[in-house]
């Protein structure tokens, strides 16, 4: 995500609560079956693996709640982005026709989408709820194509463990594991709220992880990697923790 810091601001309340020498124990036994994020180091880095493994071991199968369709935020938050670059400008004045989604990295297929063939795929649509670190919320409609989906159609390869995806903002590239990248909720989204997604929620194209923060929902997603392992990609995050669950 892009540069702004607050490190260790939710790590450390979990830190804190869990007593740094229970986390320890749990960090080391996290370790030892896999459960450790990357980007884990230090007290703080404990923390986050205690999140990270406690998540995923209790809660790899379950689903981020739906809301009925009353409960759809009159007025969502759209949050402030970087400008968009020119390229991004050149295709919108375009109607998006030109946008491509490459789909590629450890793929027996790679392909490159435009959003009309991604709106001719299997359609999915969910009302959840999208949550900013800095505090606020809003519940909407997304339609779009579920991630796990394109993965299948790209032949993704039986090492795959990690999925990257990043937007035509340069600094916004974000990478989720398997439990995220095929769960039924990670969407490719091109609608929402019964209209084309609007610009300033990330039309044409934006990535939903309804079990993680917002940051992990990325907007103006151009491309999608498919990885064994994290190294090539920044997991710095920011500041903010890599397995963001909610
Ligand atoms: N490309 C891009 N994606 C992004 C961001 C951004 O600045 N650029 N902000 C992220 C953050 S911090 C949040 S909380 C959500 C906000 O989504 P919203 O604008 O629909 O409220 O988008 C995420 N995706
Ligand atoms: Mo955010």
């Amino acid at each position: 995500m892009s540069k702004i810091s607050r490190r260790g601001f939710i790590t450390a309340g979990v830190t804190a609560t869990a007593g740094v020498s229970a986390v320890a124990v749990a960090a080391k036994v996290a370790g030892h079956y896999g459960l450790v994020p990357p980007n884990c180091h230090g007290v703080y880095g404990a923390g986050e693996t205690l999140t990270y493994a406690t998540q995923r071991v209790l809660t790899r199968h379950t689903t981020a709640r739906e809301f009925p369709r009353g409960d759809i935020s009159q007025k969502p938050f759209a949050n402030s982005v970087d400008p968009l670059p020119g390229n991004f400008k050149t295709l919108q004045q375009g109607g998006f026709k030109d946008w491509r989604l490459v789909v590629d990295g450890l793929a027996a297929k790679p392909a490159s989408f435009s959003v009309e063939d991604l709106k001719s795929f299997p359609t999915d649509t969910q009302i959840t709820e999208i949550a900013c670190e800095e505090g606020w919320s809003y519940i909407a409609e997304w339609k779009g194509v579920k991630l796990s989906y394109l993965l299948d159609r790209v032949a993704a390869r039986p090492e795959v463990r990690y999925v990257a995806y990043k937007s035509i903002q340069p600094d916004w590239t974000e990478t989720i594991d398997m439990a995220d990248a095929s769960h039924p909720q990670t969407l490719v989204a091109y609608g929402m709220n019964d209209a084309e997604l609007p610009v300033p929620f990330g039309g044409p194209l934006r990535m939903r992880v309804p079990r993680q923060l917002g940051y992990k929902s990325v907007k103006y997603i151009t491309h999608i990697i498919l990885a064994d392992n994290l190294k090539q990609f920044d997991t710095s995050e920011g500041g903010y923790q890599w397995y963001a669950g909610m």
